[in-house]
């Protein structure tokens, strides 16, 4: 296992030197809203596209399709006493993805955050083929790579919608501060546009790659929303634990030449007409407050201690920031790639979209039957193991901390076939914790914990496993932070554990 890794190292330190020279024109473009970079050169970049748009039809892309998971799904907000979180404090903001990774489809990963005045909500686009409208119309955008945001602070849902519902679209636009944009309220039936609303937001778009006219190795587009509480009739920002519904539409356009490709949805059975159908916006992150008990005991679960299985993956570019296929010419080779079985994991994510093969997530599974049935559960921590971090082999490259969140997972996944984009959509982000900067070749290397005590009371509460995912929100290069699976041959010490205090309630 040892010598699996050191391999791992050695590729690590070829790639992240030769990313940069593969896409050299990157380092002139503008940046993609790390905090650390400034915006240089954007006039550098032609930013109309080739073609002539056909007129196309309008087509309902939006299907109902049924998942009792979906009402579920939340992103709980943190909040950040900042004057502008995704520049100061992108690392605290929730994460939430959707989406696949193909050569055509598109994913998403969403930071949501908020301070006294605004919500800000940045996307970050998977995509390989950019195209919009060069003639900047405003027209139709739903046919381009654009993005819309649903928000309604009617948090029961409607089966319309309503005053209080806000529909913002943005256009891919180019490296810009002013990208083409729409703003929509409800009125009971359908959707009039709010062009007050449409100022008071403030979006822009942007972009990596080396060519967008004839959309040469791109690697994917970002906007972001700053939304003023104001602009949505609030004096202030929502009381903590104040729930509005949230929904999300991930346009596609490849080519001009033909149609919009199917849109990605978050949640999967959102109607972009109904915000019943929509997922959830929380403010602020839940905590878990355990009922009253007695005799309380602590039982441990990990991997081959006492019969038991606690099936693990990372999926994405693991500690090889994909390299371990060819996704320059088949994205789908990274996004459908198993790992479930690798003694490694890397939990990894960034700002800048051209690094996307770097992003990685981490999935287990905690059987809960050694807790008996009728029982409390009075708390719970999730400890992974830790030997390294991306970027420690690169002398003269600034590494960081990382913020890592854990989320629950519904739906049951595979070991052996779980990928990035078959990986279950995560119901809620729970709790994170800082995982810092270390290395040691000690087994079983170092200790880092995640308060779990929610997601595991809930998981018991319904008799399912301890299902999670781990991911960050984090900006710059380098946050990756690398740990044993189950599989490890560090021995069983090093492997991921779920330590729970239960007791007789
Ligand atoms: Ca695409
Ligand atoms: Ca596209
Ligand atoms: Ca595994």
């Amino acid at each position: 296992m040892k010598g699996t890794r050191l391999n791992k190292l050695m590729k690590r330190t070829w790639l992240t030197l030769a990313l940069p020279l593969l896409i050299p024109a990157l380092l002139l473009m503008a940046c993609e809203g790390t905090p650390a970079q400034t915006a240089t050169a954007q006039e550098l970049i032609p930013v109309t596209a080739d073609g002539t748009l056909e007129p196309v039809v309008y087509l309902p892309l939006l299907t109902n399709r049924y998942n009792p998971l979906a009402a579920s799904r939340t992103v709980n907000v943190y909040y950040a006493d900042v004057a502008d979180v995704p520049a100061e404090k992108m690392h605290e903001m929730s994460i939430v993805w959707f989406g696949q990774v193909t050569n055509n489809e598109n994913y998403a990963d969403v930071r949501v955050g908020y301070n006294n005045t605004h919500l800000y909500v940045r996307v970050g686009v998977i995509d390989r083929y950019l195209q919009y409208d060069s003639a900047e119309t405003g027209q139709n955008m739903e046919q381009y790579d654009a993005f819309t945001l649903l928000l309604s602070r009617d948090g029961a849902g409607a089966s319309a919608p309503t005053a209080q519902s806000y529909r913002l679209e943005v256009e891919f636009s180019g490296n810009t501060s002013d990208p083409m944009s729409q703003a929509y309220t409800g009125n009971g039936s359908g959707w009039v546009s709010n062009s007050g609303l449409r100022q008071e937001v403030d979006v822009k778009t942007s972009y990596r790659g080396d060519d967008l006219v004839k959309n040469i190795n791109i690697r994917g587009w970002s906007t972001q929303y700053d939304i003023p509480f104001s602009s949505l009739g609030l004096s202030g920002r929502p009381a903590d634990g104040a729930v509005w519904k949230l929904a999300m539409i991930l346009h596609d356009r490849d080519s001009l030449s033909a149609s919009p490709l199917p849109v990605k949805l978050w949640t999967e059975a959102a109607e972009r007409d109904i915000p019943a159908t929509w997922g959830n916006l929380h403010f602020g992150v839940p905590g878990y407050i355990p009922p009253i008990m007695t005799n309380v005991r602590t039982t441990t679960i990990r991997e081959g201690v006492n019969g038991v299985e606690v099936p693990d993956a990372d999926v994405g570019g693991s500690g090889l920031c994909g390299d371990m296929v060819d996704w320059r010419t088949d994205w789908a080779l990274w996004g459908n790639y198993n790992q479930g079985f690798e003694g490694d994991l890397n939990v990894s994510n960034e700002a800048q979209m051209e690094h996307w093969p770097c992003y990685s997530k981490y999935y287990v599974s905690f059987p809960l039957g050694s807790i008996p049935p009728g029982k409390a559960i009075l708390s719970a921590t999730l400890n992974l193991y830790q030997f390294g971090g991306a970027g420690l082999d690169q002398t003269n490259d600034p590494v960081y901390d990382s913020l890592i969140q854990v989320l629950t997972v519904g739906e049951a996944w595979n070991e052996g076939t779980i990928s990035w984009n078959t990986a279950p959509l995560a119901v809620e982000n729970i709790s994170r914790a800082w995982v810092q900067v270390a290395e040691t070749d000690l087994c079983p290397g170092i200790e880092r914990t995640w308060d779990v005590s929610r997601a595991v009371a809930l998981a018991y509460e319904q008799g399912k496993p301890a299902n999670l995912a781990l991911y960050s929100s984090e900006a710059p290069q380098h946050t990756g932070k690398y740990f044993y699976s189950s599989d490890t041959g560090c021995g069983a010490d090093a492997r991921p554990t779920l330590s729970i205090q239960w007791g007789d309630p």
